[in-house]
């Protein structure tokens, strides 16, 4: 391979890369818990970064995802198609064709994708597509499309993945309304920690949830949410785990690896394994958010 292939892409000067040597977690993981958050970048000689991307991170490529899924004792991974690759899904297919059917994937598509490729990434093991709203990450597309896209995945029974930030809940909740899938929240919908778990502005999540069963969400991101940081990210435990307690079987969580836009500090994964007690405190809580609901949305036909 030529020096100019390899030095293809070069990561943000300021990108913090995946933490190199996590720690084993203390926690046990159930048998069969599914990473349902997790990102493969690149490797980008292979999978060239998409021209409209807002960043440039290190290569993250599947092997080191299935390094440390054995390692921190997950079975499988739902794999999110970063905005770092755009519409562009071969290494999302790349990673789930070589997983050995231990991996699905949540999607990026525009609105003209043909039904034949819809077809090739359902085949891939592809059950979801993902909506952005973060404009940090993407320019975000006007509802109209997003909801032509909804019409052409519908068919095909995949679910939305929803990306926004908690001030824009109010803008989005006609769209939630209107898509008619299943819709999963990523990360809680990224609530302001500095403000109570039981108040105001929580609570209009937690409304939003009770009034639609068709939506789920990620107790994900401690990391990303936590205002008092690595030392045990204290200050999300009340929020994840009022969604926890209050939607137990529509929740899922994940490791967010390779954590993409850290910029204080890097995650060890094992000490995130260790927060899922913290959050789902008994063992029936724990099967629901790591086996029981990602088999039932990304695995049902394994479902007795
Ligand atoms: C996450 C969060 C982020 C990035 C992406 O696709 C992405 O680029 O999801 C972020 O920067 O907050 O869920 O990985």
């Amino acid at each position: 391979m030529s020096v100019l292939a390899q030095n293809m892409f070069l990561m943000d000067a300021d990108w913090l890369p995946f933490h190199p040597n996590p720690s084993k977690p203390a926690f046990r993981l159930p048998a069969g818990a599914v990473d349902a958050h997790c990102h493969v970048f690149g490797p980008g000689n292979r999978f060239p970064y998409a021209p409209e991307r807002k960043y440039t991170p290190c290569d993250a490529p599947k092997e080191k995802l299935w390094a440390l899924r054995d390692f921190l004792g997950f079975s499988r991974n739902v794999i999110v198609q970063a905005t770092c690759h755009g519409a562009d899904n071969r290494a999302l297919v790349d990673a789930l064709q070589h997983s050995g059917g231990k991996a699905r994937g949540v999607a990026t598509v525009r609105k003209t994708v043909t039904d034949e490729e819809l077809q090739a990434l359902h085949t891939a093991g592809v059950r979801g597509v993902r909506f952005n709203f973060v404009k940090r990450l993407v320019d975000v597309l006007p509802h109209d499309t997003l909801i032509a896209i909804a019409d052409r995945i519908r068919p095909l029974g995949w679910h939305i993945v929803i990306y926004f930030e908690a001030a824009d809940l109010g803008d989005i909740l006609p769209l939630i309304e209107r898509l008619g899938t299943m819709i999963v929240i990523d990360h809680m919908g990224r609530p302001d920690v500095s403000k109570p778990a039981r108040g105001a502005d929580f609570d209009r999540f937690i409304d939003m949830m009770a009034g639609h069963d068709n939506v789920w969400t990620k107790v994900t991101c401690p990391e990303r949410l936590s205002l008092t940081g690595p030392n045990g990210y204290d200050d999300v435990v009340p929020f994840a785990r009022r969604v926890v307690e209050r939607f137990p079987d529509r929740v899922l969580w994940g490791t967010d690896w390779p954590h993409p836009n850290m910029k204080k500090h890097m995650p060890d994964d094992g000490h995130l394994v260790d927060f899922i007690p913290k959050i789902a405190p008994t063992p029936a809580l724990q099967r629901k958010l790591l086996v029981d609901n990602p088999m039932r949305l990304y695995w049902p036909e394994e479902i007795g």
